[in-house]
């Protein structure tokens, strides 16, 4: 069984990102062949920092490193270090009806506003496809707001299969039984994210434990004052989602557990649950990334190790279509 999934390059994950997807790449490790890749090709489809971007790179793989990603369990590499994710988002083009991508909610969503809006974060999923049938993966570990873009990738291969003949296997998503859309703690209607226009909402996973503490108690609740979750009340429940994932309990024990409690109890056990949570991941992650040598020998040998997966498969799809000699 294979297990693929990837990460946006930023220094700056959050308590969504590891809750909803690095939580379940780590499980993945043990699970099966796990492939886990740093998608900076990704990030080049919005406006970004090109002299930052290495770093981030560093960053996250750091933070992966430092969240349980173990290097000998599991492939760990940089997207733009294997060719063949551009050659097959190509290929995949020839499949794919420009009319599924106009309906897609991230491009929608991250091209509002933008002086500039690029072709690639029009085939943004075009290339998360890519990233995922090169390496016949059989499940894909993700958070809840990348559903559309899953099922396009399963729509992509199959339309694939039929067009050229079977080639490439169709993956199944994985989403987290809970957490897979944590939300921002200001605006619990829409999911956490680094790109919210405030920090205040976000938990960054590198915060230390006073900001994280002071986020939490900050944090909008909503009216009356029992812990109890309810569509009136997204504050109140995002904050019992969290605390329910993060102690391995169900959210029904977390409303018993406060029975009869005000808010301020409440979101002192959240905060000290998510202090306690991160502070491990952000000591280990300072200590990974202080050598910088040693993730770039870690990138080299994942992406000689992907490449090993990738380039039969791009072998087998320029046949099947055509390219190349006879
Ligand atoms: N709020 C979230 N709750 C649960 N899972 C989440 N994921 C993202 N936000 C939440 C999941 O995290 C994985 C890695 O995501 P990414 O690094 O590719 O970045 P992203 O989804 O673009 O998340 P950001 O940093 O919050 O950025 P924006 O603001 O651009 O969306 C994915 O599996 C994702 O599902």
């Amino acid at each position: 069984m294979r297990i693929f999934s990837g990460i946006q390059p930023t220094g700056r994950k959050h308590l969504g990102n590891y809750i909803g997807a690095i939580r379940q790449y780590v499980e993945g490790q043990d699970r099966g062949e796990a492939v886990y890749c740093i998608v900076d090709l990704h990030a080049t489809c919005v406006a970004y920092e090109p002299a930052e971007l290495p770093g981030y790179v560093l960053d996250t793989t750091a933070m992966l490193m430092a969240a349980g990603l173990d290097p000998e369990k599991c492939i760990l590499f940089r997207q733009s270090d294997v060719r063949e994710h551009t050659e097959l988002c190509w290929s995949l083009c020839s499949v794919t009806p420009y009319g599924d991508l106009t309906r897609m909610h991230q491009f929608k969503d991250k091209g509002e506003g933008q002086a500039l809006v690029r072709t690639s974060l029009f085939l943004y999923p075009v290339l998360q496809a890519a990233d995922i049938l090169l390496y016949d993966t059989d499940e894909v570990p993700v958070g809840d707001d990348q559903r559309q873009h899953l099922e396009l990738a399963r729509d992509i291969a199959e339309r694939f299969n039929a067009t050229y003949g079977d080639t490439l296997v169709v993956p199944r998503h994985r989403f987290p039984e809970a957490g897979g859309r944590i939300m921002d703690l200001q605006e619990p209607s829409r999911k956490m994210s680094t790109t919210a226009p405030g920090e205040e909402g976000t938990l960054l996973m590198l915060d230390e434990p006073k900001a994280l503490e002071k986020k939490v108690k900050r944090a909008v609740t909503d009216s009356g004052s029992e812990v109890q979750r309810g569509r009136e009340k997204p504050g109140v429940t995002n904050l019992i989602e969290i605390l329910a994932v993060i102690r391995g309990v169900s959210p029904e024990d977390v409303e018993s557990e406060f029975e009869g409690r005000q808010y301020g109890a409440f979101k002192g056990a959240v905060a000290e649950a998510v202090v306690d949570y991160l502070t491990p991941v952000r000591e280990r992650y300072e200590e990974i990334r202080a050598d910088p040598a040693g993730i770039e020998t870690v990138l080299a040998g994942g992406a000689e190790r992907a490449r090993a997966i990738a380039a039969p498969t791009m072998a087998r799809v320029r046949e099947r279509m055509g390219i190349g000699p006879v």
